[in-house]
């Protein structure tokens, strides 16, 4: 009796072991067995032209062109973003065989953060993030008053996105037109129809979206899971004319019902 009674109970530990690994691995890709480092060459920039080395380091192992898979057809995704999150910048560093240099150009000193998302060779999709100071003018804030509708260079985009709820998923509708209403001719981006970014305002959380329609047309939708509540600014970059658009815009988000539970997967 002793015997079955402890088989059962180790049976059903089994099971609860194998639910709650299940329940794990369901909460997305960055949270897994894939552990890498973001390194840099430095820590301070200069405003202006910048050339940063960026390592990406699987324990000893600096993890180059051969060992990160294709996404959208670049192999490392990286974004620059100041405190104001007024200063944006979407680039992808290239690989010279000791590190990924990442060329850009930034008006305004602050404090930064780089974010990068790479999809390691049989592992999982990272999204890594450093504090970096650069000296120079900083940035004027904005704040984080909600705004829904952007204008750059003659385009209008308003995103529909109200009642949107941390821990929950939900759709951002982004629709673009030419301040008159006539439509533009929106081409790929990247091999998507256009790419959504959206930071939370304490630049410690970052998620990038892209719309569920393949063809590049407005309005175009993109599903959205807020891990925590609060103003999230959103850059929508798209193409048009082999000109690329990148139109910011301030969401807020409420606490969902089932946030607290979201907060506390963020932390492992
Ligand atoms: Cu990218």
């Amino acid at each position: 009796m002793k015997l079955l009674a402890s088989l059962i109970f180790s049976g059903i530990t089994f099971t609860s072991l194998a639910l709650a690994h299940d329940h794990d691995s369901s909460h997305g890709e960055q949270k897994s067995t894939t552990k890498v480092d973001l390194v840099t060459d430095v820590d301070s920039l200069k405003a202006g032209p910048i050339i940063l080395k960026v390592q990406l380091k699987q324990g000893q192992k600096s993890l180059g062109a051969r060992d990160i898979e294709e996404s959208h057809t670049q192999l490392v995704h990286a974004f620059l973003v100041d405190q104001t999150l007024t200063q944006f910048r979407h680039e992808h560093p290239e690989w010279d065989g000791k590190a990924w240099v990442l060329k850009t150009n930034l008006e305004n000193g602050g404090s930064y953060k780089l974010w990068i998302q790479a999809k390691v060779k049989n592992g999982n999709e990272v999204t890594l993030s450093k504090a970096l100071k650069v000296s120079g003018t900083p940035a004027r804030a904005q704040g984080f008053l909600p705004k829904l509708q952007s204008e750059v260079d003659n385009v209008v985009v308003k995103l529909a996105g109200d009642a949107v709820k941390a821990g929950e998923q939900s759709t951002l509708k982004f629709s673009v037109s030419r301040k008159d209403g006539s439509p533009l001719k929106l081409e790929s981006y990247l091999g998507a129809a256009a790419h959504v970014v959206a930071i939370h305002e304490k630049n410690d959380e970052m998620a990038h979206m892209h719309p569920l329609n393949e063809e590049a047309v407005s309005p175009f939708e993109t599903h959205a899971a807020f891990e925590k509540p609060g103003n999230y600014r959103i850059w929508a970059q798209f193409k048009e004319n082999g000109k690329l658009l990148t139109i910011p815009f301030t969401l807020q988000v409420a606490k969902g019902s089932s946030s607290k539970k979201q907060m506390d997967h963020s932390k492992h």
